[in-house]
């Protein structure tokens, strides 16, 4: 059979077997438009069924989390940890809680996963996993007994050596400390390699916290270096307000850029002057506050609700929020308003609609699989820090960082090239991960 027709038989019997998964069998779609030509070059992984076997997870976990809030009425939520592939190290992804967490959900993050990792070129498999508890308005005592319940079932599955959690969207460090807590009474070891994302009191490392928006934006700078340009000067559009938007928009500042607008799930915030980072964190981060909060702090910012950032204007944009936040519509605006460079904070906030418009219009688009992988990267350095009990500073970490997403970025620009499609990211972080990660699984014997 012709690799393309192959593909598509292999899509075919994902969906089949996967009902109902959209997001999962976006991100399968994805990867196989991509892998075509590598196939073509090593029919050894179609002989070993090496995407067939990708496209499984090893080992799916769902579970029932039962919990009481603060006036003793009891709820019940579902969690998930999805195992998907150890080929390159311990499963490691992040643990995301939202109302819209299913297992379909899951298992996209999941999968872009484990090209993420092995694209990051250290010792990490892929996994990911969650709950659909909304942490939104519970209080923090409420917030620990759902983590504790959560971990009481959790901890049985994970290990430094097994699978090592993290945060995702609504989880962050307040989360990953009941996490540890929990683990660590239940299991009575200081296993710190457990979790990455810890407090720094407590085994955590310096620039985790940080890393995922700074990744991002270094990973813009270097796509901006490949042109001749930098960030000097830049009008920026950041969605979201959280862990990933946060960082993304200190650092474009750091770098000379300024970013105009930043969103939650409620509108966005305009401030042509420049978004305030200590007042959004001291709003998100300590006040746990809606960002209309951030207008009414700052006389000149307007804040617009209910409508899509991306009709802000913009050069730069970085997408931080969540899966397909940019339509073929918001797409559109975005090329009118003069947007050449849009780099995934988030994991898969592009639908494909609005990859095509960007790759039609020559807009410059960096995958979420590459641009994202900081926040994993630096949790592989925590890991590392955790195995010798050493801690870096924040200086060497952020060094680290940096080099980390140069590397990924010069990887993804020249495999790009090897495969006959120059500058385009997706199909060199999705070539280079899928190879990585193929070859590990190919030594391994039929597992
Ligand atoms: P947070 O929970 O800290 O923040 C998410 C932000 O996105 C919030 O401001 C939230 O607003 C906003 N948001 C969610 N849904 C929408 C929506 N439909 N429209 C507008 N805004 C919305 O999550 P993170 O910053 O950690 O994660 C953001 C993205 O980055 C996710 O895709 C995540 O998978 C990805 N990512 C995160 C990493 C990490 O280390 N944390 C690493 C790599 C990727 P509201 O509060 O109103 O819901
Ligand atoms: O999507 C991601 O890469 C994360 N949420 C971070 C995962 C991690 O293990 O640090």
């Amino acid at each position: 059979m012709q690799t393309p027709t192959k593909l598509e038989s292999i899509f075919g019997a994902v969906v089949a077997r996967n009902p109902g998964e959209r997001e999962f069998h976006q991100a399968v779609r994805e990867v196989l438009d991509s892998v075509a030509p590598a196939l073509d070059k090593h029919p050894e992984y179609a002989e070993a069924k090496i995407i067939e076997r990708l496209c499984e997870p090893e080992r799916q976990i769902i579970f029932r989390v039962p919990w009481e809030d603060d006036r003793g009425e009891v709820h019940i939520n579902r969690g998930f940890r999805v195992e998907f592939n150890s080929a390159l190290g311990p499963y490691k992804g992040g643990l995301r809680f939202h109302p819209s967490v299913y297992l379909g959900i899951v298992k996209f993050l999941g999968f872009e996963q484990v090209f993420k990792n092995a694209l990051t070129g250290m010792p990490i498999g892929g996994g990911k996993g969650g709950s659909d508890f909304d942490p939104k308005g519970r209080s923090d005592r409420e917030v620990m007994r759902f983590c504790q319940s959560f971990m009481t079932e959790l901890y049985r599955h994970i290990g430094e050596y097994t699978d090592v959690p993290a945060g995702d969207a609504g989880v962050g460090g307040r989360e990953i400390g009941y996490l540890f807590g929990q683990y660590k009474r239940i299991t009575n070891r200081y296993e710190s390699g457990v979790l990455t994302g810890k407090g720094l009191s407590y085994g955590g490392a310096q620039v985790r916290r940080e890393a995922t928006g700074y990744g991002a934006v270094f990973f813009a700078d270097e796509m901006l270096r490949t042109i001749g340009d930098s960030f000097d000067g830049k009008r920026v559009v950041v969605s979201g307000s959280g862990n990933v938007a946060i960082y993304a928009i200190e650092k474009v500042h750091q770098l000379g850029g300024v970013v105009v607008a930043c969103s939650d799930s409620s509108g966005y915030v305009v401030d042509d002057k420049g978004i305030d980072v200590d007042l959004l964190k001291d709003i998100k981060e300590v006040r746990r506050a809606r960002i209309d909060t951030y207008a009414a702090a700052r006389p000149h910012a307007s804040f617009v609700p209910g409508r899509s950032v991306w009709e802000v204007p913009c050069q730069v944009a970085v997408p931080s929020a969540t899966q397909n936040e940019i339509s073929e519509v918001d797409a559109d605006a975005l090329i009118k308003g003069g947007c050449t460079i849009v780099v995934e904070g988030a994991n898969m906030p592009t639908s494909p609609e609005a990859i095509r418009a960007f790759t039609a219009a020559g807009v410059r688009f960096a995958p979420g699989k590459a641009a994202n992988a900081g926040g994993v990267a630096a949790s592989a350095l925590e890991m590392q820090q955790n195995a010798s009990r050493d801690s870096w500073t924040f200086e060497y970490s952020e060094q680290r960082l940096q080099t980390i997403m140069s590397d990924i970025h010069a990887r993804c620009y020249a495999t790009a090239e090897e495969y006959g499609a120059p500058g385009n990211y997706v199909t060199g972080a999705n070539i280079d991960g899928f190879r990585r990660v193929a070859e590990a699984i190919l030594a391994q014997g039929l597992i």
